[in-house]
């Protein structure tokens, strides 16, 4: 199963590892998430569908025929019927699984083979997006040491476009390079084939970091917009490569960002940076918050502005004045911010959307009866035909018609998927 998979990048100590281990602190076993290695720094997220799990509909439906007693008031799953082979559903939220990749070592130079050197290039490789986590406190340099977070707006907002500044730096000098060190065989096929050859270069050449044709051509629109040296390609110099590498870096790696330790920061931060994807973040309470529901002190989900303590939980007199403090910034805040930006990242950015592929339209279950078992977090408009390919290559292949599960329309290899949809694919066995 494809999935995507999303890079927290940034300087050191802005709350990489902490953002992480807050949003993937729930265990999964890692058989049933196959794009998941066994590599520490890649984990398991779930981010909350926007849409009701298609649960809702149908026990709207079963109750309504009377073949179902509505959901009791304790009911645990809160009414969700389905049997979710990956993540959760309670009251009908039902959260879908990403991977994020906790990326280190990303410092000013890297590209040059400063700090981890190139290493972190093959853990940024594969994502489809990246998070950066930058100190909206400037609560450390550039190089990630700590030297006491500012109350001043203008200090925090010049340190946080440094951040900025310096991972884009390293990202499209690390691309613009890679243009550079093959470009004798670019202008060969630029000589042989023009525009063309130029294109195919640079698809084959970053085809690793997930160029396309589409991709390709989009940057190449925007470089023909910016370049103004009359050179012909192969009198080319670096700054043109790395310009290049630049309007590449924004199709293969577009970037949202996370304003961490905004519970130390000037509010106002965030206002200079608003023509940017940028979400106030409070990972280091997300992190508190989710430990002390899993081991049962609190009711918390992600996401919430607040959390109740659990009826059941003894704490002494330090750990309630922690909590309530916890409390009140949480509500202050509107939440931590990282559901969120999650949300934001594949819904907004990415363009996401969740589809339950079933086996019996009627019934919405798999072959072995299981409910709503699967939901896909795949690009909007995916062709049912792409769908069943998701579902297995077998499936794809043979694919032969689907059968939406609300209108129980036959719709064919070209139809364009949408948010919530239900599926039923007809493929030749
Ligand atoms: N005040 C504050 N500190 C944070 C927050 N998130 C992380 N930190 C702290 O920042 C330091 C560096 O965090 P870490 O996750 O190791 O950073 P990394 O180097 O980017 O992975 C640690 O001391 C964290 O506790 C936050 O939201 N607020
Ligand atoms: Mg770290």
């Amino acid at each position: 199963m494809l999935t995507v998979r999303i890079g927290l990048v940034g300087k050191p100590n802005v709350g990489k590892s902490t953002f992480f281990s807050a949003a993937t602190l729930a265990q999964v076993d890692i058989a049933n998430y196959p794009f998941c290695t066994i590599d520490p720094n890649v984990g398991v997220a779930f981010v909350e569908a926007r849409l009701a799990c298609p649960c809702k509909d149908l026990r709207e439906k079963l109750e309504g025929e009377g073949r179902l007693e509505p959901a009791a008031e304790d009911d645990p799953r809160q009414g969700s019927l389905c049997e979710p082979r990956t993540g959760s559903c309670v009251g009908h939220r039902r959260s879908v699984p990403v991977a994020l990749v906790d990326v280190a070592g990303l410092v000013p130079g890297a590209s040059e083979g400063r700090g981890r050197g190139n290493a972190f290039l093959a853990d940024l490789a594969n994502c489809d997006v990246l998070i950066q986590v930058v100190d909206a406190a400037g609560s450390t340099d550039i190089e990630g040491q700590f030297n006491g977070a500012s109350n001043d707006t203008a200090v925090a907002v010049e340190a946080v476009r440094a951040e900025i500044e310096f991972l884009e730096h390293e990202l499209d000098a690390w691309i613009g390079g890679l243009l550079e060190d093959g470009w004798n065989r670019g202008v060969r096929r630029v000589q042989a084939e023009g525009e063309k050859g130029l294109t195919s270069f640079v698809h084959e050449r970053l085809s690793g970091l997930g160029a396309t044709p589409v991709k390709v051509a989009q940057a190449m629109f925007e470089f023909n917009q910016r370049h103004t040296s009359d050179a012909q390609p192969w009198d080319w110099d670096a700054v043109s490569l790395h310009l290049l590498g630049e309007c590449m870096r924004k199709q293969l790696f577009p970037i949202v960002y996370a304003a961490n330790k905004m519970d130390i920061a000037p509010p106002d931060v965030l206002k200079a940076f608003s023509d940017r994807t940028m979400v106030a973040c409070m990972a280091d309470m997300e992190l508190a918050l989710r430990r002390a529901a899993s081991s049962g002190l609190i009711d918390y989900q992600s996401g919430q502005s607040s959390f109740t303590v659990h009826p059941g939980a003894s704490l002494n007199e330090a750990q309630q004045k922690a909590l309530s403090h916890m409390n009140q910034r949480l509500e202050q805040a509107g939440g931590t911010g990282l559901a969120r930006l999650m949300d934001e990242v594949l819904f907004d950015q990415l363009n996401h959307i969740v589809v339950y592929p079933v086996q019996d339209e009627s019934h919405w279950v798999d072959g072995d009866g299981r409910v709503l078992p699967d939901a896909f977090v795949v690009p909007s408009g995916l062709h049912a035909k792409a769908l069943a390919g998701r579902v297995h290559t077998d499936l794809e292949a043979g694919f032969i018609r689907g059968v939406d599960g609300r209108t129980r329309r036959v719709v064919g290899a070209d139809h364009e998927l949408g948010d919530g949809d239900v599926l039923k694919i007809h493929a030749k066995s």
